[in-house]
């Protein structure tokens, strides 16, 4: 039956070449047969810009891409907290679109609402005034301006700080927001399915927000085992890669 498949937070790094291998695995067995593959976000550990494409790790992945969508899978890619940097270079090379987060797309006559999921977390305040900071596109090209080995020194010491922070903050900080949830929800017309990633918790969850109905798919990460969500016309499932 025919169907699109949805991922995240693979964090994909040249110290997990198992996920890497089972990544493109998955696109050769699964994606193939797929009319659509969504990758959410956090694709990448981090992504410095879209000149490390020329460093070792990242050519079998941007292959194995241009493989699937010059084999007519359309590849769709949002951004994630780590590699929102990625820009028209990587689209290029591996012939995927990018997506703005959020969107909403029609999948089998239904509207579906898709995120990466970070910019729900709205209890994370530290968080949403660095997710501004670094969003900006001004922040961005000087950011982009410096050498790459500058840039991947600061991203190594962000990440530092960034563990740092999150053994202080509570795990309800770090998921969600339940209000930001439903605001979403209204603003883009009470949408029948919203599919996100971020929290590494994957769930199915239901939301009644204004008297309508919506269910919100978390996906998962690849540190332990690959997954994914499959929607077809008549379902919407979650897989791990060994089923
Ligand atoms: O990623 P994850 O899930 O572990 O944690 C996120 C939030 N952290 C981040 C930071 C990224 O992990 C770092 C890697 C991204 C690199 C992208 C390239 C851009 C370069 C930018 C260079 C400055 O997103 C974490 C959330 C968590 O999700 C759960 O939602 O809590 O947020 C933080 O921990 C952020 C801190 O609370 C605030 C950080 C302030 C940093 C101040 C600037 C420090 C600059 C250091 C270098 C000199
Ligand atoms: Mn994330």
């Amino acid at each position: 039956m025919e169907h699109c498949l949805f991922i995240s937070d693979l964090h994909l790094c040249d110290s997990r070449p198992h996920i890497t291998n089972a990544f493109i695995q998955f696109l050769e067995k699964t994606a193939a047969k797929a009319q659509a593959l969504y990758i959410l976000g956090d694709f990448f550990e981090y992504w410095a810009g879209d000149d490390v494409i020329e460093f070792g790790f990242h050519q079998p992945i941007i292959n194995a891409l241009k493989n699937l969508s010059t084999n007519g899978v359309k590849v769709f890619f949002m951004a994630g907290n780590r590699d929102f940097l990625i820009g028209k270079g990587f689209a290029r090379a591996t012939g995927l679109h990018i997506l703005p987060d959020p969107s909403v797309i029609m999948l089998y006559g239904k509207p579906v609402l898709l995120s990466h999921g970070d910019a729900l977390c709205t209890d994370d305040v530290a968080y949403l005034e660095f997710r501004a900071q670094v969003r900006n596109t001004a922040w961005q090209t000087q950011f982009l301006s410096q050498p790459l080995a500058t840039r991947i020194a600061t991203i190594e010491q962000l990440r530092i700080k960034s563990e740092q922070e999150k053994s202080t903050k509570s795990m309800q900080i770090m998921d969600v927001n339940a209000v930001a949830v439903g605001d979403c929800l209204r603003r883009f017309s009470y949408p029948p399915l919203f599919i996100h990633g971020h929290t590494h918790r994957p769930m199915q969850h239901f939301h009644t927000v204004d008297g309508k109905t919506c269910e919100r798919w978390v996906l998962g990460d690849w540190y332990e085992q690959g997954s994914y969500l499959e929607l077809s016309a008549t379902s919407c499932t979650a897989r791990k890669l060994a089923d």
